[in-house]
């Protein structure tokens, strides 16, 4: 890194956030390369020794659960290395020895860190003591826990009304720190608890609650591995879920067809080599998807709807070999309101809305028809569009109408994000758990929980901007910077009283604050957990409902750096004052009494502290999957009915995906290279189709700005350099969180309120030199 005149990342030095080398598509995803890229990446921010200790330990029995993604471990049979490239990365990350220390924030003023670009804070390293930012001061300043805790609770009960204060959560914290975070928020009188899924698969729980009564996917490692066709829709899980890839090659090799529906051909679902076997690492790899399907953003409802005309059309040519009669009859409810609107769908749009040739179509209908176990997977491409919980509905209905739910190779499989979202939806972090949770809470602590529903992310935002919420809480994450409509958020922020980021790394929440700010270091997953009755574990529960332990063995950061755990408790017993109810500091010194309280109140979990104990966790209840049960309103599978929405591209304009790359953790950015995109040394890139680029009358190479037009209003992204690439034509592509401020606020998926981070009509504008 050349001469560093002191010890933080001087990445700024050599780093231009604004040049960029952009070359062609490269190659498959994982083998050889990735490896290396694994162990580089652990080396540099590691050594040798904590790299050693981390890999090895990484989704063992004995290890810790991968703060990376939230595929499940094969069970049993666990490889040697189960890990991939990204979470090696994700690991090195969160274990990396650079630190940030006061030192660090008396050499940089706050104003000068807001002006660092994410890659620089993210960079920057571990947090090691709490720090405080009062009014009028310019940079933060060490203070010690007991006040950090004085200081909360002040403005805390110094509110007129509990709601007036926001706790938000991201997905990497553990059951025991969940399920203590919303005790804590329910016990001092708010259901305020917006969190990182009402940004991600909200739609798809809401979509699931309706048409199957669980808001969870039904599907197993193992179902997978035995389905005999598998759609994939939304989902780029070469770099995001990237141990998904074996699963899917076993099941190719068990014969499975697999049906990609995707905007743009994403590295791993073309071409894909195992790392873990001999023929991946030498071989040419294996071209895993039988049918890609091009779409256009948005226009999954559509295809989702036309697949389903011509199921129902070949079932009429054959009668009871396409629609599964029994099963509809015995288990599902408007099935009538469904056929009759799906017979009535116009071809003709379905080809517009998707841009698919009607030929795909059929063959497509064809691989659904012959299939006698389907599964259904999506990530984001499906859940940020203004219609995604009716898209999700469709899907959940070609499903259905086959009987391809409740049995071995078959269901629904939303695949999560964050490695502990879906645990913590479970232990009640969601702005509106249902009843009988909380009755079940109240009765086991002896307290009231409102019932009053909460904020979620976005309203928490409309809260803050007009002055409706003075606190902000965050448990992790980042928000200023996951959120949409930046600059809009920002000065929601700024408007709070008191911001609070218990966190483990410097992010951009940290220096987009209110009056008053602190920040709170945390141990991170990979971390040695001692408490008063000794080293603890903390459990978590992956994308298939399984939950199992996690073991952190590292030396933190620094000795001052506590738990979430330790956090939540200290913090509650002052909030909430000696004679609160709850047995804070017991539960703080042995996590196992944690354990016992949710198996009393969370349901599933009954006996947890045994049971999560066993070689690979247990798996939670889930009725479809189980039983064939449907605990809906209506308690059988609903089939949903719903008018047919696509995204058509207004003219001279670009429906705009913001999406990952290959080197990031959603707002922590790894570096600066797509390997699978074919992008070097930059991110302000846009991705756009040939067709369009000569239509727009630029260049390749061309700067621009990205400027985003809603209900008459507009909002710009300075600055990105133009690259062509194969994407539908008046579809583009380009990174978050560089383009949050694009998305609008109130632009938000009818009925999940997720915002539309897949749909932002842009235009672009050329950048004239000088
Ligand atoms: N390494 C790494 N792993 C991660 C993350 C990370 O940032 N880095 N993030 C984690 C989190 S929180 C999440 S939620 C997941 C996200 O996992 P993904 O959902 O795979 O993430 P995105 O990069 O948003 O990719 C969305 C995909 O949907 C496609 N798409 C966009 N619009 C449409 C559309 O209209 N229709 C269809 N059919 N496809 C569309 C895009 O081309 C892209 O392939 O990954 C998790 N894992
Ligand atoms: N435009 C656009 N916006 C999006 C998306 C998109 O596709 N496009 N995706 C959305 C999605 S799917 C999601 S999930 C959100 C993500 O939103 P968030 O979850 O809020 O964001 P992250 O970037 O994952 O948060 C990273 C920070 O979490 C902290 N952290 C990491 N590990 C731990 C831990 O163990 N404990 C604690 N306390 N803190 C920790 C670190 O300080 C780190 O800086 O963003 C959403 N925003
Ligand atoms: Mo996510």
């Amino acid at each position: 890194m050349g001469s560093r005149r002191h010890p933080d990342q001087d990445i700024d030095a050599s780093y231009d956030e604004h040049a960029v080398v952009a070359t062609g598509r490269k190659g498959e995803a994982a083998g050889v390369k990735a490896v290396l890229v694994s162990l580089n990446r652990g080396l540099q921010q590691m050594g040798a020794l904590r790299t050693a200790a981390t890999l090895t330990r990484l989704n063992q029995r004995h290890g810790f659960d991968c703060p990376g993604c939230a595929w499940p471990e094969a069970p049993g049979g666990r490889k040697p290395a189960e890990f991939c490239e990204n979470g090696a990365k994700a690991v090195a990350e969160e274990a990396t020895k650079r630190t940030v220390t006061p030192e660090f924030f008396a050499r940089h003023s706050v104003a000068e860190l807001s002006e660092k670009p994410e890659y620089w804070l993210s960079q920057q390293g571990r947090l090691t003591h709490p720090m405080v930012l009062r009014p009028g001061d310019t940079h933060y300043r060490p203070i010690s826990w007991d006040e950090s805790y004085r200081l909360i609770a002040e403005h805390l009960n110094a509110l007129d009304d509990p709601d007036q204060a926001l706790f938000y959560t991201s997905g990497r914290t553990s059951n025991e720190a969940a399920f203590l975070y919303q005790l804590l928020v329910r016990s001092f009188g708010t259901n305020n608890l917006p969190d990182c899924s009402n940004m991600c698969h909200e739609s798809s729980g809401t979509a699931l609650v309706d048409a199957i009564g669980i808001g969870k996917g039904s599907v197993s490692v193992l179902d997978l591995e035995h389905a005999d066709c598998i759609v994939i829709a939304g989902q780029n899980p070469g770099t995001n879920h990237p141990r998904m890839l074996s699963v899917l090659e076993t099941a190719k090799a068990n014969g499975a067809k697999i049906i990609a529906i995707n905007p743009l051909p994403e590295a791993g679902l073309m071409r894909f080599k195992d790392p873990q076997k001999v023929h991946g690492v030498v071989g040419d790899g294996v071209a895993l998807t039988d049918e890609f399907v091009q779409i256009r953003i948005g226009g999954d409802m559509a295809l989702f709807a036309g697949l389903g005309r011509l199921l129902l059309e070949a079932d009429d040519a054959a009668p009871g070999t396409v629609v599964d009669r029994e099963f509809i009859a015995t288990h599902c409810a408007g099935f009538d309101d469904y056929e009759a609107q799906t017979r009535a769908v116009d071809l003709d749009t379905v080809v517009e809305a998707t841009g698919i040739p009607l030929a795909q179509i059929q063959r497509v209908a064809q691989m659904l028809i012959e299939s006698e176990r389907t599964v259904v997977c999506w990530a984001m491409g499906l859940t940020q569009q203004r219609h995604a919980v009716a898209t999700i509905g469709e899907a959940t209905n070609l499903l259905l109408m086959r009987g391809m739910i409740g049995k071995p190779g078959a269901g629904v499989c939303p695949v999560r994000g964050h490695s502990n979202v879906q645990g913590d939806r479970t232990m009640g972090i969601w702005e509106k758990m249902p009843e009988p949770f909380l009755a079940a809470l109240d009765a086991k602590f002896g307290i009231k929980s409102p019932r009053r529903h909460g904020y979620d992310t976005v309203d928490a935002i409309r809260a803050m901007r007009d002055g409706r919420a003075k606190t902000f809480i965050a448990m992790g994450g980042n928000f200023v910077s996951a959120s949409p409509d930046t600059e809009v958020t920002e000065a929601a922020l700024r408007r709070c009283d008191l911001t609070v980021q218990i966190s483990t790394k410097l992010n951009r929440s940290h220096v987009v604050h209110g009056r008053t700010a602190l920040i709170l270091p945390t141990l991170g997953r990979t971390d040695k957990d001692i408490q008063a009755a000794g080293k603890q574990l903390v459990s978590v529960e992956d994308s298939m409902s399984v939950v199992h332990l996690s073991r952190g063995s590292l030396q933190p950061p620094s000795s001052e750096v506590r738990s979430e755990v330790a956090i939540l408790c200290q913090l509650a017993r002052q909030v909430l004052g000696p004679d609160h109810p709850v047995p804070w500091e017991s539960m703080m010194s042995d996590y196992d009494r944690i354990r016992d309280a949710i198996a009393d109140v969370v349901p599933g979990c009954t006996d947890y502290n045994r049971r999560v104990r066993q070689p690979d966790g247990f798996q939670l209840p889930h009725p479809p999957r189980d039983s064939r049960e449907f605990p809906t309103h209506t308690g059988k599978a609903n089939f949903s009915v719903n008018p047919l929405e696509w995204v058509p591209v207004p003219p001279g304009r670009l429906i705009l995906q913001t999406l990952r790359s290959h080197d990031q953790y959603n707002t922590t950015i790894y570096g600066l290279d797509d390997r699978y995109r074919g992008v070097k040394g930059g991110r302000r890139v846009v991705f756009v189709n040939p067709a369009d680029i000569e239509a727009l009358g630029l260049a390749d190479g061309a700067r621009v700005d990205l400027i985003s037009e809603f209900d008459g209003e507009e909002r710009v992204a300075k600055d990105f350099l133009v690259v062509p690439y194969s994407t539908p034509a008046g579809n583009a592509a380009a990174y978050y969180p560089e383009t949050n401020p694009l998305v609008p606020l109130d632009h938000t998926a009818a009925r999940s309120n997720t915002p539309v981070s897949k749909a932002v009509v842009i235009r672009l504008e050329p950048v004239w030199a000088g």
